[in-house]
């Protein structure tokens, strides 16, 4: 089996391929160039004498034509993004181009040069914007109504995927995927932002931790566990698209009080907020519905929300130490 990433560098792109590798797959991504040869893939180093990577962006629509009629792969993932909520306010127009347009890039390719293979877009929980239903819960019928730039590109590529399975008999599919994270996170998202700066705290690196808006909740899961769902969600016979959340929700506040307690520290003596942190508009509460993935799947979450928070600590740590 041979598998095309798009967004193989990032958090997921490195889970999943390590994943599919372990299945026995040949593993094929694109990397963007860098001026620093070093980033362009620093963070598949561990296995990039397992996998075959090529310059390309989604953005080009001739690398993604030529790739997949060279590869053929059998499976598709388009985990690609300019993936920050908070910077898609300060370059919408950019993550537009990526996430919405070089989406629509990676569908036309797939259609025009490989039909038979299956496609997985990487959609988002961002795409809800504010709106919960009445058990304060999200699901796959509660409307989507994105209040970010980044969600409305993501709702843009979400309508697309389901328009080329409908209109064109595709087998694409969506994972609606809640926050997942890891020791691979960014370290400007807010948990790997708060656990980081806690251990510099700790090791008397850093005296303070600035942040934005503490009160807004999030569902929070292991990028492990996810890649896991996108593979059943694509190898699911029939293509549809699924909810992937852990069901519970925690605000960035009870995030702090959990971290900085590990180390017997009080969040509230180090920790102060700036305007710049703060999102033009809030998504203030996630909380999803994964029902439909486990009873039709069979998929469920390895990681606690405890475990996965030592291991980011632990992470940091030994790096930090
Ligand atoms: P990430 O760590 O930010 O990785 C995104 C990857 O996309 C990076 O490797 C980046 O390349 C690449 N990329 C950006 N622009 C590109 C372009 N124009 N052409 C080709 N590659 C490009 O994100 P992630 O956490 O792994 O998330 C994976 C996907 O799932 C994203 O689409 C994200 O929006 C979506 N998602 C994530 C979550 C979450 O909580 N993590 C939840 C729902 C959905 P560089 O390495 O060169 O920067
Ligand atoms: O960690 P975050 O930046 O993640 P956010 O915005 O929820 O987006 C992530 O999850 C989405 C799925 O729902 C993905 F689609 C997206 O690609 C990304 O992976 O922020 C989480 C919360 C927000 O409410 C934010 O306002 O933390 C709050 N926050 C408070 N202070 C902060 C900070 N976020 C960041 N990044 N930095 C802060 O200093």
């Amino acid at each position: 089996m041979k598998a095309f990433i798009t967004g193989i560098n990032g958090q997921d792109g490195n889970y999943l391929s390590r994943y599919l590798l372990e299945l026995g797959y040949e593993v094929h991504g694109i990397i963007r160039r860098n001026s620093v040869p070093e980033h362009q893939e620093s963070r598949i180093d561990n296995i990039s004498n397992k996998i075959k990577t090529y310059y390309g962006d989604v953005t080009d629509v001739g690398c993604l034509n030529m790739l997949l009629k060279k590869i053929q792969p059998d499976e598709i993932y388009n985990l690609a993004a300019q993936s920050h909520v908070r910077i898609s306010f300060d370059i919408p127009q950019y993550t537009a181009q990526v996430n919405a347009l070089g989406a629509l890039n990676v569908l036309e390719a797939y259609k025009e040069n490989y039909p038979k293979a299956k496609y997985y877009q990487a959609s988002s929980s961002e795409m809800f914007g504010n709106n919960v239903d009445s058990d304060n819960f999200q699901r796959l019928a509660t409307p989507m109504k994105p209040i970010s730039p980044y969600g409305i590109s993501k709702l843009f590529a979400f309508n697309m995927t389901n328009m080329y399975r409908t209109s064109h008999g595709l087998h694409a599919c969506n994972g609606i995927l809640f926050n997942h994270e890891s020791p691979m996170r960014g370290s400007n998202f807010v948990t790997t932002k708060v656990i980081k700066t806690a251990v510099q705290i700790k090791f008397g690196q850093k005296n303070e931790l600035i942040l934005g808006n503490l009160d807004a909740k999030r569902d929070w899961g292991h990028s492990k566990d996810y890649v896991v769902a996108m593979h059943k969600i694509i190898n699911h016979n029939i293509p549809r698209n699924f909810i992937v959340a852990t069901g519970q929700t925690r605000s960035i506040r009870e995030l702090c009080d959990i971290v900085f307690s590990h180390f017997g520290l009080n969040y509230l003596d180090y920790t102060r907020t700036n305007i710049k942190y703060f999102r033009p508009n809030e998504l203030e509460y996630l909380k999803g519905d994964s029902t439909i993935i486990q009873s039709v799947l069979g998929w469920k979450p390895k990681y606690t929300f405890e475990s996965m928070i030592e291991e980011m600590i632990e992470h940091w740590y030994n790096i930090l130490k």
